[in-house]
């Protein structure tokens, strides 16, 4: 699509929206719009601002992609809501906020702030449809204050605040969730003015209808989230685990269960084709994949399989981080673009 087509109805109502990954923390390209730039690792003397955001999490070896952008052919305007930072144009918006953490009250009320505001920026704006989002923050499977663990508490505050806002989007996004050392809770998320598709995994009990106790709250997200942009058709794929039905399998194998999770990635894509006329590859389309462990030392044996299973061009990031139930070892995002 070119400039000159933007009186049809198609290039009004559908922007293009395309990733790129980078091995090397390159600057995005001149006279393209970027909606955002994310950087991984620590790299010192990076600024935050409403373009860049920098995800503290470690970066483990057998990565190679460190930086990623999101491109639009469309005018970007930056925006402030509350502590949200965001750039927008009016089909789509990426924002980022980082509440530091401890706050003054509980971490219940510290994510269900961060989720308010979040609402309550895309209330601002055309972009109420919320499709994908990260969210990282320390002692996730800590007992907290609420005698239930961080995780259990961010989920009853990510559903308390999209109660409470009124949007009325019947579909979740699809998320990450992953514990990590930095003191603050960092949410960045991808919305647009247009929902976009739902796809759950055959193999794993929807997440919002996991068996709950009184205590616990359903986890709001959708295994996989697909959306076609004007020339790119993006499938943006949830933290994955070793999870069949709502349990956790191969307790104490990261092998296992890195290819367990492989699995579980490979029949949400299929599943996805099968249901939505789409015509994805498991490998080709495959942008990324981002590959979270628990332990340092497990990563000589991810990066093993990894290697049998991928091939090595396939760009990829191992973070350090913790999952949200302690029997898990590793988990993965990823990526499609077609
Ligand atoms: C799982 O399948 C693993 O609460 O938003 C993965 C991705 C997980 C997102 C969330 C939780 C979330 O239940 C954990």
């Amino acid at each position: 699509m070119t400039a000159s087509d933007s009186n049809t109805s198609l290039s009004r109502t559908i922007p293009d929206l395309k990733v790129t990954v980078h091995e090397s923390p390159v600057l995005p390209v001149a006279g393209h719009p970027v909606l955002a730039c994310l950087y991984f690792g620590n790299p010192a003397g990076r600024d935050e601002d409403c373009l860049s955001i920098q995800t503290h999490l470690d970066i483990l070896p057998g990565s190679n992609l460190f930086s990623q952008f999101w491109y639009t052919g469309q005018d970007i305007t930056q925006g402030q809501h509350e502590s949200v930072w965001y750039t927008y144009s009016p089909h789509m918006l990426f924002g980022h906020i980082r509440l530091p953490c401890p706050g003054p009250g509980s971490f219940r009320q510290l994510a269900r702030q961060a989720y308010r505001e979040i609402y309550g920026c895309l209330q601002g704006t055309a972009c109420t449809h919320l499709l994908r989002t990260w969210n990282y923050f320390p002692g996730i499977t800590h007992q907290g204050e609420d005698r239930t663990s961080r995780y259990n508490s961010f989920c009853s505050a990510r559903l308390q605040a999209m109660q409470a806002s009124g949007i009325g989007s019947r579909i979740y996004p699809a998320a990450t969730v992953i514990g990590s050392q930095h003191d603050s809770l960092q949410v960045y998320f991808l919305a647009s003015d247009t929902p976009g598709i739902a796809v759950e995994n055959p193999r794993q009990t929807s997440a919002y209808d996991y068996p709950v106790t009184d205590t616990h709250a359903p986890p709001l997200f959708s295994r996989g989230v697909l959306k076609a942009w004007s020339r790119h058709t993006h499938f943006y794929v949830s933290g994955t685990a070793s999870i069949i039905g709502h349990e956790t399998q191969h307790v104490d194998d990261v092998g296992a269960q890195l290819n367990e999770s492989l699995n579980n990635i490979e029949t949400l894509v299929v599943h996805a084709n099968d249901r939505h006329h789409t015509q994805l590859n498991a490998q080709d389309d495959l942008l990324y994949m981002k590959v979270y462990v628990r332990h340092h030392k497990d990563v000589p044996h991810i990066n093993t399989i990894l290697a049998a299973r991928l091939p090595g061009t396939t760009p990829r990031i191992l973070l350090q981080g913790d999952m949200c139930r302690d029997d898990l070892l590793v988990e993965i995002e990823a990526l499609y673009q077609a």
